[in-house]
């Protein structure tokens, strides 16, 4: 069993829920536009999308050893400092396996779901993983890619969950309130990560425009939600999910945003993270059984 403690690391459960909220959203419209889909699938589905997370978050603590080893801050979902790659746990032969199973995982279950579940759950697997983190792209060390790059993973993995329907698409109205939603969400991860990214030389978004700046740049963000949310729950042939979440999500985003602000104290903003991240491990399983109930 302590052996296989390390992959559970490698999994990084909490971080990857909040990349798996969009599938699982995805799914429920899905199972709504298409209640006939072969109840195969889901499990299928998830378990490619697990595959394609294990192996970008395996990536990207394979490519952070150095940044990693120095960290001593506390708003975070781990200790990064014992992280496998860095207390040297992971042998040669262990890691590749990791990366081979988990990318050959993910490819062949996303192949067995057909064409379009593929592009979009390789497609995030690559964003995610490769262009986020290898050291070839490494769009997480660069200004403005480290959040194009979290928006776009976001929404493949909606359009992966979305898929596993058939092929409708999101309204273009929520994609970009979506997008918005997915900045603000990031941007405090990234303000709270510059003393340890300044220090280990990686030019974020938070390194580049200074941490108080890139904070308050939240806030024409999330006040920009408030017109293109208007639009999605205006818009009645959108799914009702999307109409919801833009209906409660855009003011819970600015109270959030008030809240971020109030308990920013240079360089640390003083909230823990599970504040966000259980409420929506509890909408994940609200959205999984709403849509297995309509597949039943
Ligand atoms: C972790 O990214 C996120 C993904 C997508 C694997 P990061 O390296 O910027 O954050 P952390 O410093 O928490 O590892
Ligand atoms: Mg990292
Ligand atoms: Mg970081």
């Amino acid at each position: 069993m302590a052996r296989l403690r390390k992959y559970w690391t490698l999994l990084r459960i909490k971080i990857a829920l909040s990349y798996f909220f969009p599938m699982a959203l995805g799914f429920a419209v899905a199972a709504d536009a298409n209640p006939s889909i072969a109840w195969w699938k889901v499990p299928v589905g998830f378990g490619a999308f697990f595959c394609a997370w294990f192996f970008a978050s395996t990536l990207n603590f394979y490519a952070d050893v150095e940044a990693d080893r120095e960290f001593a801050g506390k708003f975070k979902d781990m200790d990064l400092s014992k992280q496998p790659f860095v207390t040297g746990e992971m042998g040669k032969l262990e890691t590749w396996l990791a990366f081979g199973l988990s990318a050959a995982g993910c490819v062949g279950l996303s192949l067995a779901l057909g064409y379009r579940f593929a592009i979009f759950n390789i497609g995030f697997m690559l964003v995610i993983g490769v262009l986020y983190s290898h050291p070839w792209f490494r769009l997480k060390a660069r200004p403005v890619t480290d959040i194009l790059c979290n928006v776009t993973g976001m929404g493949f993995s909606l359009l992966a969950g979305l898929s596993l329907g058939g092929s409708g698409l999101p309204p273009v109205a929520f994609l970009v309130w979506g997008g918005l939603f997915i900045a603000v969400m990031y941007i405090p991860t990234v303000v709270n990560d510059v003393p340890f990214d300044g220090a280990a030389g990686l030019k974020t978004s938070g390194v580049c425009f200074g941490a108080s700046r890139l904070l308050y740049f939240m806030a024409p963000l999330a006040l920009a939600m408030i017109p293109v949310g208007i639009l999605v729950v205006l818009n009645a042939s959108a799914a009702w999910e999307y109409r919801w979440i833009a209906a409660l999500g855009t003011p819970l985003t600015i109270a959030g945003t008030a809240v971020i602000f109030y308990l920013w104290h240079p360089p640390h903003i003083d909230l823990n993270p599970d504040v966000v991240l259980y409420p929506m491990d509890l909408a994940i399983v609200a959205l999984i059984v709403y849509g297995a109930v309509r597949l039943a």
